[in-house]
């Protein structure tokens, strides 16, 4: 039987503000977007006390908690504490895959996982990276996701074999991975409320309903989930360089940059992806090679802004010595079709 791990970091972006403004602890407090009109990313659980939640704009979190503390966006940060944490998950296995900024799938099968050994390993995320987790542990990826909701935050959930399909009956179907906010008021309106109700439909019914979604879910509630943890090497990092006569001629690297941003924007288009840090990197006559980087709290991924903040990379960095090479990248990459969707 596998044994598979679901990680997941509670109220992520509110607990890094928490965690680098004590003070803050224990308020209400949600992170949004600097503007009146923005929505909130996450609220901590103390807001989501007054109903505020994920996706609400902030006007309207205000009439619900006129107390509330709107704390803006540090993407970079956020990004640091992710990669923090997943560096202390692969401590655990090699076996690890991240599917977003604050969760990741391992597979620890064959070490006979206890509760015991879940909370100390929640304890040593907590001492290691100062934020709390939330873990499920179940033999396939479908269960283990579901487990590590089951009782956030802080929560540790194991769900055997033998419990399903029992304990999936009560569920509401909203829980259910895969089913979105569409699908789900077409449930509603034919009266499929619960798990229990999805378990009475064949799963011809649900694949005419779901489409191709249908059969994975016809199997999920029934415990058969084959999906393995992939390990996928993502790209790094994304960039150009060039080499060429030495030069101090501050107009023809200045010309260079302007040349890569336009590249790095085109190739990240191409590419569907967008990035948070740029860095550049340049070579002097005595082959010595140095590197800036800045990391953004918005993405980059327009020429005009890769380009702005190239040359202000440049102008801080460059010191009018000879170069013979010019270099620009992005790094902390993310998808930019996910990150329209949420921010945009
Ligand atoms: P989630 O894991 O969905 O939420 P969370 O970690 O804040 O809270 P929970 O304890 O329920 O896991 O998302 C992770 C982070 O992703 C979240 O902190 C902020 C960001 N996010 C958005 O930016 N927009 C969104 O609509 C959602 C749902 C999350
Ligand atoms: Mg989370």
């Amino acid at each position: 039987m596998r044994e598979i791990l679901h990680v997941d970091l509670d109220a992520f972006y509110a607990s890094c503000e928490e965690l680098d403004y004590p003070a803050l602890k224990g308020k209400p407090l949600v992170v949004a977007g600097r503007s009146e009109r923005s929505i909130i990313t996450t609220a901590n659980y103390e807001a989501r006390k007054f109903g505020i939640h994920s996706a609400m704009p902030i006007f309207m979190a205000k009439k619900l908690c006129d107390h509330l503390i709107i704390m803006p966006m540090r993407r970079g940060r956020y990004l640091q504490k992710s990669q923090e944490v997943f560096e202390i998950l692969s401590s655990y296995t090699d076996i690890i895959e991240k599917v977003s900024i604050d969760e990741s799938y391992l597979d620890m099968t064959g070490k006979n996982l206890d509760l015991k050994y879940l909370k100390a390993m929640q304890n040593n995320i907590l001492k290691k990276s100062g934020l709390n987790v939330s873990i499920g542990l179940s033999f396939n990826k479908f269960l283990a996701k579901l487990a590590s909701d089951w009782n956030k935050p802080r929560g540790i959930k194991i769900i055997n074999k033998e419990e399903v399909p029992e304990i999936l009956m009560d569920l509401d179907i909203r829980k259910i991975h895969g089913i979105g906010k569409k699908s789900e008021e077409r449930l509603r309106n034919i009266g499929i409320n619960k798990v229990r109700d999805l378990y009475l439909l064949n799963e011809e019914f649900l694949t005419e309903f779901f489409g191709k979604l249908g059969t994975d879910l016809y199997n999920r509630i029934r415990g058969i989930d084959e999906r393995e943890v992939t390990v996928h090497r993502e790209r790094k990092s994304i960039g150009t360089e060039s080499t060429f006569t030495s030069t101090d001629n501050k107009k023809i690297i200045e010309s260079y940059i302007e040349k890569f941003a336009g590249e790095l924007s085109e190739n990240l288009y191409r590419k569907n992806i967008c990035g948070y840090t740029l860095t550049i990197k340049l070579k002097d006559e005595n082959f010595k090679i140095r590197t800036r980087s800045r990391t953004f709290d918005t993405v980059l991924f327009e020429r005009d802004e890769i380009l702005k903040a190239g040359l202000n990379l440049l102008r801080e960095f460059y010191g009018g010595e000879k170069i013979r090479l010019v270099g620009l990248t992005m790094s902390n990459l993310v998808d930019l079709y996910a990150h329209q969707i949420t921010f945009f």
